[in-house]
């Protein structure tokens, strides 16, 4: 059925009533079904977690069936051709949701207008880079894309940050757009999260469905603090805590802490590539709980501006908390109990922050 040619020229001349009727009927279901196209954008899109991020927006798995969307892809001008080759093959896949493409290196196109941006690109670490000299080199493009999303993209943006250092490029661009609400930004740490949770479900030989309300505090890095003391397993139809059900606490306090911490470090000795499947499947969840919510009587980690928490994380971090997320607005998951081991733990990665964001922000009036 074709809903779109019901026009008023069609309907004083070429149909009878009941024809006209239909026909009606028919284009206020098509209102209903089709809903004005997003903006979306991706940097580094000619990057591997890109490769396999894109398919999931373009086939509706992110932002739902029925959300046609213009993908923009941005990345830097040496990589202009690779690109290309993507904006191909992202045609050759036939995609109905996708109703432009747009590849650029410019930023003022890629920001137009945006209603989601997810910044996956950014200066990877080379052979003998001081940390301070990476956070530089990211500062720089943070602070530039933080400018350019103020200057062009829709103040109800949606920013996820996923290029390392995560975090402190997060706050970087929310510093750099004052006027878009700080909350609409966020890190990723859902990598860290899903990873959690398998290591969780391998041990109890359950899925990873099975397992929730894992938490990831603190940095992408490897100070990150998995946190399992509120995680909920199903075992037998019954949900019972993580600890009750695997009674091995040195597991869960030592091995299984390091193995989180310590697992894209695994993946790029395994692979001689980071994470990038994984990667893509994280932000997919990421951004598809910001657009839906998360389900009830669950919750998830999330990198968010620390502002107001009640955890005792200093304000202005960007932190990864525990959080619940609702009409597209996120909030801290309340009231848990902190014992001292996961308090030394939040701590230790809470400094870290509070260091890379005072090195960060030397730069940042610089940049
Ligand atoms: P790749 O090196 O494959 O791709 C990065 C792309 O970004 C390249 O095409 C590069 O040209 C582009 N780029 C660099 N500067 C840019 C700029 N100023 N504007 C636009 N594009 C730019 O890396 P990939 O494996 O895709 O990883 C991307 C980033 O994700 C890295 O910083 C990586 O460390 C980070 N990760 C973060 C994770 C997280 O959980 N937060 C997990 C996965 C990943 O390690």
């Amino acid at each position: 059925i074709h809903f779109q040619y019901c026009t008023t020229v069609n309907m004083q001349f070429d149909l009878t009533a009941g024809d006209c009727l239909l026909q009606v009927q028919r284009s206020a279901l098509q209102f209903a079904i089709m809903s004005e196209p997003i903006r979306v954008l991706v940097t580094g899109a000619a990057g591997q977690i890109a490769y396999s991020l894109l398919y999931s927006i373009g086939n509706g798995s992110v932002f739902g069936k029925d959300q046609p969307i213009i993908l923009v892809l941005l990345d830097i001008t040496p990589m202009m051709g690779v690109l290309d080759g993507v904006l191909m093959e992202l045609q050759d896949c036939a995609l109905p949701l996708l109703q432009d493409v747009i590849a650029t290196d410019k930023e003022e196109i890629a920001f137009k207008d945006l209603d989601v941006a997810v910044l996956v690109g950014s200066m990877p670490r080379r052979e003998g880079m001081e940390r301070k000299d990476l956070l530089k080199a990211n500062v720089k493009i943070f602070k530039s894309q933080g400018t350019a999303l103020e200057k062009y993209a829709k103040k109800s943006v949606k920013v996820i940050v996923v290029g390392n250092p995560a975090n402190t490029n997060c706050l970087t661009a929310s510093k750099s757009a004052p006027s878009i609400p700080k909350e609409n930004f966020s890190c990723l740490t859902r990598l860290d999260h899903n990873r959690a949770k398998s290591q969780i479900a391998l041990k109890l030989g359950v899925t990873a469905d099975d397992v929730k309300n894992v938490i990831i505090w603190g940095n992408h890095s490897s100070t990150q603090y998995p946190d399992v003391n509120h995680a909920k397993v199903k075992l037998q139809g019954k949900e019972v805590g993580v600890y009750e059900a695997l009674k091995d606490d040195s597991w869960l306090k030592g091995e299984f802490i390091t193995t989180v911490q310590q697992r894209g470090a695994a993946v790029i000795k395994a692979r001689k590539l980071s994470s990038a499947m994984s990667a893509a499947k994280a932000i997919a969840d990421h951004i598809r709980d910001i657009w839906f919510g998360t389900p009830e009587g669950e919750f998830v980690s999330m990198g968010v501006i620390s502002d107001g928490n009640s955890y005792g994380v200093p304000d202005d971090l960007l932190y990864s908390f525990p959080v619940v997320i609702k009409n597209k607005t996120w909030k801290f998951v309340e009231g848990l109990p902190i014992n001292d081991f996961s308090r030394e733990k939040m701590d230790l990665t809470a400094k870290e922050l509070t260091e890379e964001k005072e090195t960060a922000f030397e730069f940042l009036s610089s940049a």
